[in-house]
C-alpha cells in the first residue's frame, strides 16, 4: 500500500537533485545498488516551464507544470523510461517528485520543455488539456489577491495561489482524471512510488480520490510543512503516506550542534509524525537555499557536522529516511550545472569516487554511504543503551548495531554494546578500527579522527 516502498526491505531513499535521466541509470547501476540504496527521488518528470525572465534557467522552473508529459530538463521520456527499467533491473526503485497542486505561474506563457504552448493568465494549458474550469475558482479563496498569505485558515493554504501559481480544482472529476492517468502512465513504466509536491496546499480528499484511482500499488510521501503553527496539521494525511517532517531538520541540526540537545530529538507533544508516519531528511533541496520551510538547517557547506547529523539519523530508529545529494551553487536561484546552452551536465566520478562537473554527491561521502548499509542492517531493532555525556553519544539497535559518535575527535571508554561476542570492523573507517565485543556485549570504544568520528558495527555488515 501507500506505506510500502517495495523496495525489498530497504530503509533509504537518495534524492539525486536535478540529475539527468541518463546519469540516474548510470548511478543505479554503478554504485546505488551495491551501496543498498531503495531507490532514489528524481527531479519531477513532467513538462515544465523554460524561465528565462526573472531569473536564467533556475532550478524551480520544474515546479511550473504546464502538462504531463514526459519531457523535461533531465531528458526525454525515451530517457526516463530506459532509467527506470535499468535501475529496476538491479533493485533500486524511481520515486517521482509529483507536482499535483498547481500549474505555471501567472504571467508565464509560450512553450514548455516537451513543446506545448501554454498561457497561465488565461489558465489554458493545451499540452493536458485544462482550461479556467480547471482552476480554483477565485470566490473559493479568502485572501485579498488570490495568494497564500494566513496559514490559519485552511482555505487560504488550500483554494488560494501559492506564490502565484495557478491553483487546480482538485475537487473536479476531470483534474483528478487527468492526474490520475499522469500517475497511472508513470506505474506502468515502472515507477515505485511519489513524493508529493505542495500537500499541504491540497485536501486530503482530493489526493484521497487520485490515490485510490491509480491501478498498482504506490508508496507516497507527502510534502507537508508543519510546525504546529498553522491550520493545516501532518496528521490529516497519515492515511495517505508517510509525511515530511520538517521539525525534524531543525531538532537534528539543533542536536548536533549541541551534543545537550540530542536527548529530545523526537518531540511528539510538538506534533511530530510517529515513527510509522514520519519521511525524514537533515535538509531538502529548498531548505538548502533558503527556500520552503527554510532554517538553521546542516548542509554539505558543512561537511563536519553534516556528516555527524546523517549518520545519527541513519542510526537511529525514527522515520522513513531520505538522503540528499546536491549540486553547488551561490545564489538560491541557480539551477544545476550546465554548459553554454543550459543544457544539464553529466555526473562524472573522479578516480578517487567523488564527483565533477560541479556535483556534490552527498550520498558517496564514505560515512554517508556506509550508513546506508548500518541502517538496513539494523532495521526492525529497538534502541537501547542509549548514552549522551558531553561531546559523546552512543546507543545500540538490538542486538545488531551499536553506533558511537566522540564530536571531539577521540573517545576511549567501555560501553555496553548489546551485541553478541566478537570482533567487529568500524565500516566507518572501512574496518581501518576495530571493535571486539566481549561474552557480557560489553566493548572497549575508541574514536581518534578529527574529521569522521564516527564508529558503526553491525552484524552483517562488513565488507
Ligand atoms: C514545493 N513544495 O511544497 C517545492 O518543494 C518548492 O520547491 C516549490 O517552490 C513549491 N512547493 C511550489 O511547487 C519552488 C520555489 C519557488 C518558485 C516555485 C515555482 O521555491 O521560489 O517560485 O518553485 O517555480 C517561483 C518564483 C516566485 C514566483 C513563482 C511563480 O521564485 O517568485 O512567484 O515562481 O511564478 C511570483
Ligand atoms: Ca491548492
Amino acid at each position: 500500500g501507500y506505506f510500502d516502498p517495495d523496495c525489498g526491505g530497504k530503509q533509504v531513499i537518495v534524492h539525486l537533485f536535478e540529475w539527468k535521466w541518463t546519469s540516474i541509470a548510470e548511478e543505479c547501476e554503478r554504485f546505488l545498488s551495491a551501496a543498498g540504496f531503495c531507490g532514489v527521488q528524481v527531479s519531477p518528470v513532467h513538462e515544465h516551464v523554460i524561465v528565462t525572465t526573472d531569473a536564467m534557467r533556475p532550478w524551480w522552473e520544474r515546479y511550473q507544470p504546464v502538462s504531463y508529459k514526459l519531457t523535461s530538463r533531465s531528458g526525454t521520456e525515451e530517457e526516463f523510461i530506459d532509467m527506470v527499467q535499468r535501475c529496476n533491473a538491479v533493485g533500486v526503485r524511481i520515486y517521482v517528485d509529483a507536482v499535483l497542486n498547481h500549474m505555471a505561474g501567472l504571467g508565464r506563457s509560450g512553450i514548455g520543455t516537451a513543446g506545448s504552448s501554454f498561457d497561465s493568465d488565461a489558465h489554458d494549458f493545451p499540452g493536458v488539456p485544462f482550461t479556467v474550469a480547471d482552476f480554483t475558482p477565485r470566490d473559493m479563496c479568502p485572501s485579498h489577491d488570490g495568494n497564500v498569505n494566513n496559514y490559519g485558515d485552511p482555505n487560504n493554504v488550500r483554494n488560494c495561489y501559492l506564490v502565484g501559481l495557478t491553483d487546480l480544482y482538485g475537487a473536479t472529476d476531470y483534474v483528478r482524471q487527468k492526474q490520475i492517468e499522469y500517475l497511472n502512465r508513470l506505474l506502468e513504466i515502472g515507477v515505485a512510488g511519489f513524493r508529493v509536491d505542495a500537500a499541504k496546499h491540497m485536501w486530503p480528499a482530493d489526493l484521497e480520490a487520485i490515490q485510490g484511482g491509480l491501478s498498482k500499488p504506490a508508496f507516497f510521501y507527502h510534502e507537508v510543512i508543519d510546525r504546529n503553527d498553522g491550520a493545516v496539521k501532518v496528521d490529516e494525511y497519515f492515511h495517505l503516506g508517510r509525511v515530511t517532517e520538517f521539525r525534524y531538520c531543525s531538532k537534528i541540526a539543533t542536536g548536533i550542534r549541541d551534543f545537550s540537545q540530542l536527548g529530545n530529538l523526537i518531540d511528539l507533544g510538538w506534533g511530530m509524525c510517529p515513527s510509522d508516519k514520519a519521511f525524514v531528511f537533515v535538509d531538502n533541496h529548498d531548505n538548502q537555499r533558503g527556500h520552503g520551510g527554510a532554517g538553521d538547517v546542516i548542509t554539505h557547506k558543512d561537511p563536519f557536522l553534516y556528516k555527524l547529523a546523517i549518520s545519527y539519523m541513519l542510526a537511529y530508529p525514527y522515520g522513513f529516511t531520505r538522503v540528499m545529494s546536491s549540486y553547488f551553487f551561490e545564489s538560491t536561484d541557480e539551477g544545476p550545472p550546465h554548459d553554454g546552452n543550459y543544457n544539464t551536465l553529466d555526473v562524472t566520478i573522479n578516480p578517487d569516487g567523488s564527483c565533477g562537473n560541479g556535483w556534490v554527491c552527498e550520498h558517496r561521502w564514505a560515512p554517508i554511504t556506509r550508513m546506508v548499509a548500518f541502517r538496513n542492517a539494523v532495521a526492525g531493532t529497538e534502541l537501547a543503551n542509549f548514552f549522551l555525556e558531553g561531546d559523546n553519544v552512543a546507543f545500540s539497535r538490538g542486538d545488531k548495531g551499536f553506533f558511537a559518535i566522540a564530536k571531539s575527535g577521540s573517545m576511549d571508554r567501555t560501553f555496553q554494546t548489546g551485541m553478541p561476542a566478537g570482533t567487529y570492523c568500524n565500516i566507518i573507517d572501512g574496518c581501518a578500527s576495530q571493535v571486539t565485543v566481549n561474552g557480557d556485549g560489553n566493548a572497549q570504544i575508541r574514536i581518534t579522527n578529527a574529521d569522521e568520528p564516527i564508529l558503526a558495527i553491525c552484524q552483517g555488515c562488513d565488507g
